[in-house]
């Protein structure tokens, strides 16, 4: 490939000139080839140049100024794709495309070929990449720990509407991004046993002993901050085997089996465990969980001692680990273990700074997620672990006891293990009683969170809960996946909004002016005719041009009631059907998400909106009426485009269950209507934006919990002639004609007076909102009015807001400021 000068911009020149270097002379691509993988891979090489740069410069900042830092521990970082996000925080878009064009591809075309990184389930793990842009933009030093798994979240296949995974394999090509750092490898322990001897003191120890180890590798991946200079680290622990120690303790006839452990121990980093909202309680996951806290604590600690040696006076000054949901929380007693054990604290010492370090955000109420590990497992996979943890109950217990005397029920409800047939470590009491700080991550959650889940240790410690509401970062979701609505704003209201979401609010008045009005629909539009594009690509369904875009995408879950907007379907399938197609609002529904692979329910739901889909879209009466479509294999990069293009986001969840929701946030960012339930941060994306303009529907969290008791399906259906319809249809096999009875189990759980997410209870309800959104998409300068409203009032669902509430409530960082 020639690479003579081009007349192009100082930037983009040099990128130009960078991504030629890489892709000659270090992927020697060959000049007849097409390699557009390679140019790819070195435009994203020569982007990288330009972060280490920055990103040392960071660090030397952070070192120099020796401040408060935050670690944010998890099991998941959904990051998606980097190199549009690295492009706008860099500020090098234009010069990118610039660069790419005059060799005749288009930077679209190259952005496409990037895998995303998928090491998450949903929404926790898209927070957790959502808050590092947040912490890099508000120049927060906080260094991201998680695990780089070799394979991410499955890629979902749909054959014969049903799912199928097929694993992710996101490294083929390699990461072009990251940077191996074999200098700072650790070694984890598991197995062997705790044993206690005296020091030439004379004072009593406990060590872990006969372990087997498993090396910890970082790889570190840059986080950069939104024009300012600044780059976060993300580190990501792979596992490989001690090899070169084991394998001299084998015989060359045991060759295969040295080679074997080495594989054992490489399982540890070999797959992101699928299930969203539910723990599955699988040896391999602990060993995911200690393995991330340990190799992270020692990091973190090795550096102390470097500069202060084993001075831990200030170390708790000095430190924060933010647990994302339970599954780091093994971090509490690790850093005990390292204080006590391999540093020569006491435990009051130790104690002291860990129970000042450690913060623990909660994600979820449902009692299917809440981590419980059997003790008998913990004592083999983690001996001496096992044991500071019964210290650590025993000694809080005491405290209790204290407090509240002969109040043995009480002890048992606050205890770290359950006791029952089996002894069970509760993770969640560990994560309360080792933390500082406790929150939630939406007003109504952090509400029942205190109420209910953590009642008494409320009671005990009401000042350790707090509220964090959570949030999404403007870069990826508004300015990346939306360009025509990011310029549009700033043509109307400045550049301002880019760094101050709450700005947005200067677009009040454009919902009123015509003419602004009419490009918002325009932009609207373009993204949507996008989006058909790709559904017809995917799914072979062609959307109704200018009809609603209805849509419902998130993990498929019974919570989230992806079953009740399948009913509504049917019912407005049902309306077309006998005769009121002239009253039925013209509309495309999408859905997309994964199911768990072993939870049968949420795939037989996949099955059934696919058939329903199937029949709909292949009846003649319903041209132009309604469309129905699943699209496959829903990620990050698949949302940044659905977003851009919905009219109406539905946030549909049994009131109580869904802790926060962060999709609900980027639909309303991007202009949608939101329908939905009084749960999660619905209830303050219904306060930002008014009453009025959010369609609201169904049981509160209170009235849930009070039918629960006396809940009796069939009463729904008698009471509503259009459900009953529904019903009948359903068991009429109509959309299951060739294969008898596969909906049964849903058509069962729904009607079953047991059915925790009460899908009857809510269809009226949902039903009649669901057609006055048609009627108020009919009026489209009021729909129109409202899509700018909830765009207008969606400042304060930007992670940044979060991040800010996260640093002055619990973090307390002081923000570097770098100058270029
Ligand atoms: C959320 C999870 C979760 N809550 C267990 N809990 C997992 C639980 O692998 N596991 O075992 C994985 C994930 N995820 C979600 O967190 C909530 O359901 C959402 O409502 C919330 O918006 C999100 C971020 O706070």
């Amino acid at each position: 490939m020639a690479c003579p000068l081009p007349p192009l911009g100082m930037d983009a020149l040099r990128l130009r000139m960078d991504t030629c270097h890489y892709l000659l002379r270090t992927l020697g691509a060959e000049e007849t080839a097409e390699p557009v993988n390679s140019v790819y891979t070195a435009l994203a090489m020569s982007l990288r140049d330009r972060l280490v740069e920055r990103w040392k410069n960071t660090q030397k900042k952070v070192a120099a100024e020796s401040g408060r830092r935050t670690f944010y521990l998890s099991l998941e970082f959904l990051l998606g794709r980097a190199m549009g996000n690295t492009l706008l925080n860099l500020g090098l878009e234009d010069a990118a495309r610039e660069a790419l064009t005059w060799e005749h591809r288009e930077l679209v075309d190259i952005m496409e070929l990037e895998p995303d990184a998928g090491l998450g389930n949903g929404g926790l793990g898209r927070l957790a990449a959502c808050f590092l842009d947040s912490c890099a933009s508000l120049g927060l030093p906080v260094t991201g720990y998680g695990i780089r798994y070799s394979y991410g979240m499955f890629r979902q296949e749909i054959r014969g509407g049903e799912q199928v995974e097929e694993p992710d394999h996101w490294l083929r090509n390699g990461c072009p991004w990251e940077l191996k750092r074999p200098e700072r490898i650790r070694r984890v322990h598991f197995f062997g046993r705790s044993d206690g001897y005296h020091d030439a003191q004379g004072r009593f120890h406990q060590r872990w002993v006969d372990t087997h180890d498993v090396l910890a590798v970082p790889y570190d991946i840059p986080i950069p901050g939104y024009r300012n200079e600044v780059v976060n680290t993300l580190r990501l622990w792979r596992a490989t085997a001690t090899d070169i120690f084991d394998l001299g303790e084998f015989n060359a006839g045991a060759y295969p089996e040295a080679v074997a452990a080495k594989n054992n121990a490489e399982h540890i980093s070999m797959v992101l465990y699928p299930n969203d909202s539910s723990e599955n309680g699988k040896e391999l996951r602990l060993r995911q969980q200690y393995f991330l806290a340990s190799a992270s604590l020692q990091d973190v600690v090795a550096d102390w001692v470097a500069i202060h040696g084993e001075d831990f006076r200030n170390f708790a000054k000095h430190h924060c680990f933010q647990l994302n949901d339970t599954h780091p929380s093994c971090a509490v007693p690790e850093l005990m273990r390292l204080l006590m054990d391999e540093h020569g604290l006491s435990w009051e010492e130790a104690w002291d700074i860990t129970s000042h370090t450690m913060a623990y955000t909660n994600h979820t109420l449902l009692p299917e997620a809440l981590e419980r590990w059997s003790v008998r497992l913990f004592r083999q996979l983690l001996p001496r672990l096992l044991e500071i943890i019964m210290e650590i109950n025993a000694r809080f217990l005491q405290e209790v006891a204290r407090r509240a005397p002969g109040n043995t029920g009480l002890l048992q409800r606050l205890s770290i293990i359950e006791e029952g047939d089996e002894q069970m470590v509760r993770m969640a009491h560990l994560a309360v009683v080792g933390s500082f700080s406790v929150n939630g991550v939406a007003a109504l959650h952090t509400k029942l969170l205190c109420e209910d889940l953590f009642a008494d240790f409320h009671h005990l410690w009401p000042t350790k809960f707090n509220n964090k509401t959570n949030g999404v970062t403007p870069r990826r979701w508004l300015q990346w996946a939306n360009p025509g609505l990011r310029d549009l704003i700033t043509e109307r209201i400045g550049p301002d909004w880019k760094h101050d979401l709450e700005r947005l609010r200067d677009l009040e008045p454009a919902a009123d002016d015509a003419k602004f009005r009419k490009r918002w629909a325009e932009v609207r539009r373009a993204n949507k005719e996008r989006l058909a594009t790709l559904v017809h690509q995917h799914t072979g369904v062609t959307f109704i041009p200018d009809a609603l875009v209805d849509v419902q995408v998130k993990r498929v879950h019974e919570y989230k009631r992806q079953l009740l907007n399948a009913l509504h379907v049917i019912h407005l399938y049902d309306r077309i059907k006998r005769g009121e197609a002239n009253q039925v609002t013209p509309r495309n529904v999408l859905f997309a998400g994964k199911a768990a692979p072993g939870y049968f329910m949420a795939k037989r739901t996949i099955k059934f909106i696919n058939n329903i889909a199937n029949v709909i879209n292949h009846d003649p009466d319903t041209e132009g009426l309604l469309r129905v479509s699943f699209l496959p294999d829903y990620r990050v990069s698949l949302m940044e485009q659905i977003c851009a293009a919905t009219d109406l986001s539905e946030q549909i969840s049994t009131a109580g269950k869904e802790a926060s929701g962060t999709g609900n946030m980027k639909f309303m960012m991007n202009g949608a209507l939101t329908i939905g339930t009084l749960d999660g941060a619905n209830i303050e994306i219904r306060d930002a934006v008014g009453a009025e303009h959010f369609f609201l529907f169904g049981l509160n969290a209170e009235e849930v919990s009070q039918l629960r008791r006396h809940y009796h399906p069939e009463l729904y259906i008698q009471a509503d002639h259009d459900l009953a319809r529904v019903m009948d249809l359903l068991q009429s096999g109509y959309f299951n004609a060739f294969e008898p009875g596969i909906f049964d189990p849903i058509v069962h759980a729904i009607t079953h007076p047991h059915d925790p997410w009460m899908v009857l209870a809510d269809f009226t309800s949902y039903k009649v909102k669901q057609r006055e959104a048609a009627d108020v998409w009919h009026d489209q300068t009021e729909w129109q009015r409202l899509s700018i409203l909830n765009t207008a009032a969606s400042g304060i669902f930007s992670s940044d807001r979060t991040i800010a509430q996260y640093n002055a409530d619990i973090w307390h960082l002081t923000p570097l400021v770098m100058t270029p």
